[in-house]
């Protein structure tokens, strides 16, 4: 049983110098912990409202002290003092308070940030590292680390649109370890450095997560830079490191065309153009490649994948149960994209994870384009046995902090790194 003593939410900054929200959970006997929520840029229309103030005149409406305000007022008068049995009670409390569909009344930035820092706080009530405490929650002991996808180029949202796709991630498939992966990556990232001041005359400028982003001429070249880049690391593209691509297709579809640079497409031709990246270049993931409401045509990517690489849905899925539900009786992924905050709570993300694996899904656990410098992530991902690991790219401690403590999970543990892509 946990009680709750005290719940207290600060507004804090974001990698993108946004506000977010911050909350402080204190448990009955001392057991004290604090939790930060991240935010996206490309976001999927059917993800849960996050809650900014909307003043132009502060933070250009991006202010969260009404969410702070439901945190310390609202919510922590109604939570404190009730005893709760676990996470999902203290997730359906949440839930019940706001009582609406997509959390508009508190904030899903609000609820989220509480059940984190409830999570947190439990965990040390338990005296479990928290990546135990996820695995608790799940149910299934801990068996593998998730295979990090690492941002290496990045377009679209992230980079002011300069480039078509979002982000072009390396996938060091040979190495047995985070510690390897890491360490293959940083060479990888180097060398597209060096390959970016000897191509466009320019220091590689850096996009929200890290990416970087040069004036790419198009979605091949970046493609194609990215396996020179792995090259020049001294690997073998698709052997050692393969590729992983976010399409973020949702951005540039308009009226039911696909608006990639210069040409306008139908679905079919946007299939076809994704099956031509997949034949040219060694990509074993491929995210929203269509867009959110494209769902007639995600089966027909889905089989155009087959094998070859991992059909994700992030815009399409949003962490969202009903639309995870709907993706496996069509057919039309096989891969969750997991985000805790489109959809709000701890509870109903592990609910969304459960469906897809027991779909025989792939789970990749992801990060926002905007972080703070909190590492939870990667205490779930391991917890929750995720396939894949998305936080951006091996810069900016923001996304470091989630590789740093990987790496500690990695020697605690001593978990194998998953099986995938093999
Ligand atoms: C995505 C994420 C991370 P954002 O689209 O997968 O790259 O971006 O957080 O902006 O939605
Ligand atoms: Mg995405």
């Amino acid at each position: 049983m946990f009680t709750i003593e005290k719940l207290t939410a600060l507004e804090i900054l974001d990698s993108r110098g946004r506000p977010t929200v911050q909350t402080t959970c204190s448990l009955k006997g001392g057991f004290r912990a604090t939790a930060s929520v991240p935010s996206g840029a490309s976001t999927g229309k059917a993800e849960a409202l996050e809650l900014r103030d909307g003043d132009p005149n502060r933070y250009r409406g991006f202010g969260c002290r009404r969410a702070v305000q439901n945190v310390n007022q609202k919510l922590n008068a109604a939570l404190t003092g009730r005893s709760l049995a676990d996470q999902e009670a203290l997730d359906r409390a949440l839930l019940e308070l706001d009582g609406t569909q997509n959390k508009s009344a508190l904030g899903a930035n609000a609820i989220l940030s509480v059940s984190l820092a409830f999570a947190r706080a439990a965990a040390r009530q338990m005296a479990q590292p928290l990546y135990q405490y996820f695995a608790g929650l799940l149910g299934v002991p801990l068996q593998t680390l998730p295979r990090p996808t690492i941002n290496l180029f990045s377009g679209g949202k992230h980079a002011g649109g300069q480039a078509p796709l979002q982000d072009v991630l390396v996938v060091p498939r040979s190495a047995r370890t985070i510690d390897e992966a890491l360490a293959i990556t940083f060479a990888v990232y180097q060398s597209a450095i060096d390959l970016i001041a000897q191509k466009y005359g320019m220091r590689a400028l850096k996009a929200d997560e890290g990416g970087l982003a040069p004036p790419f001429a198009s979605a091949e070249a970046m493609l194609e830079d990215a396996v020179a880049a792995i090259r020049m690391g001294g690997f073998e593209p698709g052997r050692d490191v393969s590729l992983a691509v976010d399409v973020a297709s949702s951005h540039f579809y308009r009226d039911g065309r696909y608006q990639l640079g210069l040409t306008a497409m139908d679905s079919s031709a946007m299939i076809r153009q994704i099956d031509d990246w997949i034949e040219r270049y060694p990509i074993v993931s491929l995210e929203d490649g269509l867009a959110e409401d494209d769902w007639p045509h995600w089966p027909k990517l889905r089989e155009c994948l087959a094998s070859r690489a991992l059909t994700v849905g992030d815009d399409l899925l949003c962490t969202n149960q009903a639309r995870i539900e709907r993706a496996i009786a069509l057919n039309a992924a096989d891969t969750l994209l997991l985000k805790v905050n489109q959809i709000g709570t701890l509870t109903e993300a592990l609910e969304s994870c459960r469906l897809a694996q027991a779909a025989g899904w792939r789970v990749t656990i992801s990060a926002r384009s905007g972080e703070t410098e909190d590492n939870w992530l990667a205490d779930l991902a391991a917890g929750w046995r995720g396939d894949q690991l998305k936080v951006g790219s091996i810069m900016q401690s923001e996304r470091l902090s989630k590789y740093n403590r990987l790496l500690a999970i990695e020697a605690e543990t001593a978990l194998p790194l998953v099986n995938w892509p093999n």
